[in-house]
């Protein structure tokens, strides 16, 4: 019957755990903290899932209602997010025991009763999401108690009127509160009022997406908002013009109004649009999204002259509208607008602009009109458009003498004069990404003596002129990575450039830095020459950096850090990146590889420090390399010396029982061919030399010329000559032989000889289980002693023990004993059957 073969129980463990990972619900995304289980078919909290737990996400699971006490089992919770959840019904007290609960998201549930104590409990509650649950009504939404409350976010419902109902005045706390893409049509007069009540100066309302009809007038006055959002609210021009008539009152902080670009419905900008905005106290005026302006957009800035900063988003916008006199506009941005040219003229009539920014326009390719007169503008951004102009800088701006930052960075290209005297108090200059013509080639940046921010990344520079930074006598950072020197070398380039803290000198093809480069750097803090070709690291060149925090020297090709360069680092030093380079792994380098280990905290990107050569460490990080190849630990030295000694030991046994070992090896030799070996002798006989004379006439004589004849192997007559007498022994004594005879007198026990081939005997009858033992005792043995020699082999079955004695009967008892165990198993050959 064939053997069941029994599962083992290790496999049945491992097999349940697998099973119990497919079927488990939730992934533990922070242990014990966080847990998300979706798409799950429950009534009830997963079991899973820890009274620890602070954030739950149960979203798409089939739920269909909460009972009371629904989650008492995680009491920790702080977000809980029920996403489309089916969610009809909300009882009483669900939420009761999540006093930490600090967001409920709801979103997506087609929510159809809600207890009047469904959202008790949440006492710490500030963030509510009841984002497209089919509500119609504010009135019954059981909210008031959430004096906590900061966002409540009602988007995507069919709430058709912003009566805010009288609980409202509850929720003090609240700053965010949007209606986004509801079905509010009319906003009337003291829908708002519980806004009132409440001093609340910087709430955000957010009523796009709706269909407003009308706003009745009055319906915002004495109302305080922190900011308003009508994006694609209206469904024409006529409604739009006349609901912002009737936010007459209204004190915003910023309003936004315009469109959003995929759901437009207002095309057109039209003339007098907002004309109502005359009414409405606003600091920030953002206008989106309008794509056509006709020629008659010359009242756009009508209402909007005294706000303090306008932003004019996504506007196809081709000219600046008529500037209002007296305009207060501090702040002017004009982002993805349509100028071709820079409107400088016409921005110059804001009198009291500080901020201006035209960025991201892509038509704007051409600057030859000048600011004028802006006594106030401290920045001026013109990033990111396609500007492409000459006589950069000063010829651009008359009177502007508080000019302080100035962006020209990602533009096309600039052609640099040097002359800045109209402009002499910058102290930003950022030309990144803009192709540029006359920098490094003679020295432009003479008379921006105050400047301490300057960026010519990237802009297709070439130093050629040892004075290209001269005049920079305040500079404090300077960034122009991606560039490139004359020679590939840095050669004094950055003389008198004495407050520079800041240096970004990375990918600029660099191959080598002249001695006194750095001399005048005493106060830089930061130098990145990373992304170079330098091959060396000079303490000579890096020594006057005494004040350095951050070095990058990452992807350059220096092979090792010599002991001279790691002592110039400054202790100032807190981060240090040498990693991308082409290290040599060699334990010629050991300080180097054992000072990278000490300072984890001082090297970035250890895991990019990557030996180069030689060739069979290719790839292996400094940090594996070293222990491995170079350090002597405790343990690999105790096994070492561990090993010495078994390897001594091992030498002692060797020579100590050199005869045993070998001798075990024939008889082990001995074994696999013993069965090819025929039994050429009938019986090996074992004796002292000393009883030749009895063995002869007493054994062989008789047994060999007896009938049947026996052949005994002999020492003295069988052994071959030449061969080392212990392999005689093996090979031709008990190898050959079918029997032992061990003839055993007193000069036997006595001879080592004797003793050796009797212990060889038993080992072997032990390993073969062949050949028996037949001991010949004479007469005159000592008793005690022969008993210590044959030990136990005396009583083992397979041993004879014969004693001999000089009477005729006993010697003929003898000799039948004698030749019967001989003949035991013993094969006749033809020639021996043929002679009987
Ligand atoms: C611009 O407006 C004027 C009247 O204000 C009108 O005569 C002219 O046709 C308009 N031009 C365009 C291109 O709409
Ligand atoms: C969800 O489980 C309920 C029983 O708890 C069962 O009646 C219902 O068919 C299951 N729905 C799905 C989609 O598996
Ligand atoms: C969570 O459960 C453990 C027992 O499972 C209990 O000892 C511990 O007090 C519980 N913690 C809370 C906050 O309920
Ligand atoms: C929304 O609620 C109304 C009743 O107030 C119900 O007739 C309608 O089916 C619900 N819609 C959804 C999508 O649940
Ligand atoms: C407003 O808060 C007060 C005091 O906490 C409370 O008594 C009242 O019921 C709340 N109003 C609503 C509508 O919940
Ligand atoms: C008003 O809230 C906005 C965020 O909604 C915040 O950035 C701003 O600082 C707040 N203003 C005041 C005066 O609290
Ligand atoms: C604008 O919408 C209102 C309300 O739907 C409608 O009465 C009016 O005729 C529309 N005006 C125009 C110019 O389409
Ligand atoms: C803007 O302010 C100036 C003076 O501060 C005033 O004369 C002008 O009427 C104001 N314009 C608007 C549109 O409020
Ligand atoms: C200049 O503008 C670019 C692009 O908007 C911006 O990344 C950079 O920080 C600005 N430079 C300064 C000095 O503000
Ligand atoms: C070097 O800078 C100092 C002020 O830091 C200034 O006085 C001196 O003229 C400058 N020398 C040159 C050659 O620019
Ligand atoms: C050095 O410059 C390279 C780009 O050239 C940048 O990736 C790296 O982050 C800079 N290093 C530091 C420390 O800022
Ligand atoms: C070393 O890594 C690079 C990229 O990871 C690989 O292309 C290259 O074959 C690797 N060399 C060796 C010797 O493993």
């Amino acid at each position: 019957m064939p053997r069941r073969r029994a599962l083992p129980l290790w496999s049945l463990v491992v097999l349940l755990q697998l099973v119990g990972c497919l079927l488990s619900p939730c992934l533990e995304v922070i242990p014990t903290k966080a847990f998300r289980c979706m798409g799950q078919n429950i009534s009830g909290v997963p079991s899973e899932v820890p009274n620890t737990t602070q954030n739950l996400d149960l979203s798409f699971s089939n739920l269909k209602s909460l009972r009371s006490k629904y989650f008492a089992s995680v009491p920790e919770l702080e977000l809980l997010d029920l996403t489309r959840c089916y969610l009809q019904t909300i009882e009483d007290n669900s939420f009761k025991d999540l006093h930490k609960l600090s967001t409920l998201i709801l979103t997506a549930n087609p929510l159809q009763d809600l207890g009047p104590a469904a959202f008790y409990g949440l006492s710490s509650l500030k963030k509510l999401v009841l984002v497209e649950n089919n509500i119609t009504s504010l009135t019954d939404l059981p909210i008031g108690h959430l004096h906590t409350l900061q966002e409540l976010n009602l988007g995507h419902n069919n709430i058709a009127s912003l009566k805010l109902p009288k609980y409202f005045t509850n929720l003090t706390s609240l700053s965010h509160l949007s209606f986004l893409s509801n079905k509010i049509t009319y906003i009337s007069r003291g829908d708002l009022d519980a806004l009132k009540e409440v001093n609340r100066l910087n709430l955000t309302l957010v009523l796009s997406l709706n269909y407003i009809k009308c706003i009745e007038p009055g319906s915002f006055a004495k109302i305080h908002l922190g900011e308003l959002v009508l994006r694609s609210s209206f469904e024409n021009f006529s409604v739009m013009h006349s609901s912002l008539q009737g936010l007459i009152g209204l004190q915003v902080s910023r309003l936004i109004v315009g469109e959003f670009s995929d759901k437009q419905r207002l095309v057109d900008f039209q003339n007098g649009l907002l004309s109502g905005l005359c009414q409405v106290r606003v600091q920030e005026f953002v206008l989106i999204s309008f794509r056509r302006f006709e020629n008659n957009t010359d009242t756009l800035f009508n209402c909007i002259g005294n706000v303090s900063s306008i932003r004019l988003v996504d506007l196809q916008l081709e000219e600046i509208s008529e500037v209002p006199m007296f305009s207060q506009v501090k702040q002017l941005e004009c982002k993805k607008c349509k100028f071709k040219e820079v409107p400088a003229m016409k921005l110059s009539l804001f009198k009291e602009l500080r901020v201006l920014r035209i960025i991201k326009s892509k038509h704007l390719n051409s600057f030859r009109e000048t600011f004028e007169d802006l006594s106030n503008l401290e920045v001026l951004d013109l990033s990111e458009n396609r500007l492409s102009f000459t006589l950069c800088c000063s010829p651009k701006f008359h009177n502007c003498p508080n000019l302080k930052h100035l962006n020209l960075s990602f533009n096309a290209d600039i052609s640099v004069t040097g002359d800045f005297t109209n402009v002499k108090n910058l102290l930003y200059l950022d030309l990144q990404h803009t192709k540029l013509f006359g920098p490094g080639s003679y020295p432009v940046f003479l008379s921006l003596q105050k400047l301490i921010y300057l960026d010519i990344s990237h802009t297709r520079t070439h130093v050629k002129s040892q004075c290209t930074f001269c005049g920079l006598n305040s500079l404090r950072v300077l960034k122009m990575s991606g560039n490139s020197f004359e020679n590939n070398k840095l050669a004094n380039n950055f003389k008198n450039l004495s407050h520079l803290h800041t240096l970004d000198i990375s990918g600029c093809k660099l191959v080598h830095v002249d001695q006194s480069t750095f001399d005048a750097l005493s106060e830089l803090k930061e130098l990145n020459i990373s992304n170079n070709k330098l091959l060396s690291f000079d303490p000579v060149v890096y020594k006057p950096l005494q004040a350095l925090t951050a070095l990058d020297f990452s992807n350059n090709q220096l092979s090792v850090l010599l002991d001279s360069a790691l002592e110039i680092l400054p202790d100032s030093l807190v981060l240090l990146d040498v990693s991308q380079n082409l290290f040599e792994c060699s334990c010629v380098h050991q300080n180097f590889l054992k000072w990278t280990e000490e300072k984890q905290e001082l090297l970035r990107n250890k895991e990019s420090m990557i030996c180069h050569t030689p060739a069979y460490v290719k790839n292996m990080t400094l940090s594996s390399f070293y222990p491995s190849s170079c350090q002597l630990s405790v343990s690999t030295v105790a096994s070492s010396v561990i090993m010495l000694l078994a390897a001594i030991v091992f030498l002692f046994l060797i020579y100590k029982y050199y005869f045993q070992l070998y001798y075990s090896l024939l008889l082990l030799s001995g074994c696999k061919h013993s069965a090819e070996r025929g039994d050429t002798y009938d019986a090996f006989v074992i004796h002292s030399s000393k009883d030749q004379e009895w063995v002869i006439k007493e054994l062989v004589e008789p047994l060999e010329g007896g009938t049947p004849p026996f052949h005994l192997c002999l020492y003295y007559r069988d052994f071959l000559p030449g061969v080392p007498i212990v392999t005689n022994i093996i090979q031709e004594g008990f190898l050959s032989s079918r029997n032992v005879i061990a003839v055993i007198s007193t000069d036997f026990l006595e001879s080592k000889w004797c003793s050796f081939e009797f212990d060889i005997a038993q080992s072997w009858q032990l390993v073969e289980g062949k050949a028996g033992i037949i001991m010949i005792v004479l007469e005159e043995v000592n008793k005690a002693l022969l008993r210590q020699r044959l030990g136990l082999s005396r009583y083992l079955r397979r041993n004879t023990y014969l004693e001999w004695k000089n009477k005729d009967i006993s010697r003929h008892i003898f000799w039948r004993q004698l030749t019967g165990l001989l003949l035991e198993g013993k094969k006749w050959n033809h020639e021996q059957v043929k002679l009987m």
